[in-house]
C-alpha cells in the first residue's frame, strides 16, 4: 500500500495534460513538423491521453471532429492530415478518435468499411493502402476499426485470423509477415486482432508469456526484442499481449511503473522513451497507457485490444451502440 500511495504522488498527471493540450496548439516548432504527416495519430495518442487522465472535457469536440472528416478521402479512408493519402493506420486512428468522443455517427460506415473491408487480399492479409504494403499491423488495424464500426461481416475473418497465425514463428511471437522475426509492436497486433476475433486459441500461451517477459530489463523497462535498449512504448506493446493472454504475473509490474514514472518530465509535462531523454506525445500516451495496465491510481482503464478506455468499449461493443449496428 505504502509503495502504491507513493507511486501515486509521482505521475504529475495535470502537467502531462497541460503538455498534451500545449503541442496540440502549437503548429512550428520541431516535434509538430515531425509529427505534421502523421497527425491523425497524434491526434488519437493525445486525446487518449487526456480522456485517461480524465481531461477530455479541456478540448474543442467539435473543432476535432470537423477536422477528422476533412482529413477523409472520397474512397472512405483516412490520411494522416488534410490533402494527405488516406491509409489504414490513420483510418484505425480516426474512428477511435471518433468512438472516444462519442461521435462515431458521423461516418458513412459503409463508406468507412468498405475502404477498409477492401485492402484485403486473397490470402486474407492485408494491404495499408493501394499502394500494396502488407504487414501484420494492417491486419489488426482492419479488423480492430471493423470491430468498432460493427462490420466485421465485409472481410473474410477466416482467412484474416489464418494469415495473421501464418505469421507465428518457433518462438511464440509473430512478426510482419510469415518468416519475419517476432517483436513486441506485431505480438500486440496479432493477439489483439485474434482476441478481437475470438481468436486466441491459435495462441501458445505459456511459450509467449515466456518470450513476452523476457522483455523486462534491469531497469524494470521492457524491450521490444531480445538484446534491446527498453523503450516506454513497450509498457504498452508487451503489457498489453501479456494481459490478454493472461499472463501479466510474470513480469514485475512495481519495477514497470517506477521505470515510466522515471521518464516523466516532472516539471514540464511529458513522457521519454528512457529516462532523460527529450518527451514527446507517442511515448506520453504508451506511458499513461502502460500505468493504466497497471492499474494506476486515478488512470482510466484501457482494454489491451481496442486501446481505448474499457467505458468507450463497453458502449461500443458490449452495448451495441455502434451506428446501426448489423452484425
Ligand atoms: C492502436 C495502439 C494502436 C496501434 C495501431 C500501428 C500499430 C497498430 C501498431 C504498431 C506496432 C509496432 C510495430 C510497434 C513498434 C514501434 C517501434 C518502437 C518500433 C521501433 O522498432 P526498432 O527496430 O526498435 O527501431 P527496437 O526497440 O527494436 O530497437
Amino acid at each position: 500500500m505504502a509503495a502504491r500511495e507513493s507511486m501515486e504522488e509521482a505521475l504529475v498527471a495535470e502537467k502531462h495534460a497541460q503538455y498534451v493540450l500545449s503541442v496540440e496548439k502549437k503548429k512550428d516548432d520541431l516535434e509538430s513538423m515531425v509529427m505534421e504527416h502523421l497527425r491523425m495519430n497524434g491526434a488519437y495518442w493525445g486525446l487518449t491521453t487526456l480522456d485517461l487522465l480524465h481531461r477530455i472535457d479541456a478540448v474543442d469536440r467539435d473543432q476535432v471532429i470537423s477536422w477528422i472528416l476533412a482529413c477523409q478521402h472520397e474512397s472512405g479512408g483516412f490520411g494522416g492530415n488534410i490533402d494527405h493519402d488516406a491509409h489504414l493506420l490513420y483510418t484505425l486512428s480516426a474512428v477511435q478518435v471518433l468512438a472516444l468522443l462519442d461521435k462515431l455517427d458521423v461516418l458513412d460506415v459503409e463508406k468507412v468499411s468498405n475502404y477498409v473491408a477492401g485492402l484485403q487480399n486473397d490470402d486474407g492479409s492485408f494491404s495499408g493502402d493501394e499502394w500494396g504494403e502488407i504487414d501484420t499491423r494492417f491486419s489488426y488495424c482492419a479488423i480492430c476499426c471493423l470491430a468498432l464500426l460493427h462490420r466485421l461481416n465485409k472481410i473474410d475473418v477466416r482467412k484474416a485470423v489464418s494469415y495473421v497465425v501464418s505469421c507465428k514463428n518457433l518462438d511464440g511471437g509473430f512478426g510482419c509477415v510469415p518468416g519475419a522475426e517476432s517483436h513486441a509492436g506485431q505480438i500486440f497486433c496479432c493477439v489483439g486482432a485474434l482476441a478481437i476475433t475470438g481468436s486466441l486459441h491459435h495462441v501458445d500461451k505459456d511459450l509467449l508469456g515466456w518470450w513476452l517477459c523476457e522483455r523486462q530489463v534491469k531497469s524494470g523497462g521492457l524491450n521490444g526484442r531480445p538484446e534491446k535498449l527498453p523503450d516506454v512504448c513497450y509498457s504498452w506493446w508487451v503489457l498489453s499481449s501479456l494481459i490478454m493472454i493472461d499472463r501479466v504475473h510474470w513480469i514485475d509490474k512495481n519495477k514497470l511503473a517506477n521505470f515510466i514514472l522515471d521518464c516523466q518530465d516532472k516539471d514540464n509535462g511529458g513522457i521519454s522513451d528512457r529516462p532523460d531523454d527529450a518527451v514527446d506525445v507517442f511515448h506520453t500516451y504508451f506511458g499513461i497507457a502502460g500505468l493504466s495496465l497497471l492499474e494506476y491510481p486515478g488512470v482510466k482503464p484501457i482494454d489491451p485490444a481496442y486501446a481505448l478506455p474499457v467505458e468507450t468499449v463497453n458502449r461500443i461493443i458490449l452495448g451495441s451502440r455502434g451506428p446501426s449496428s448489423s452484425n
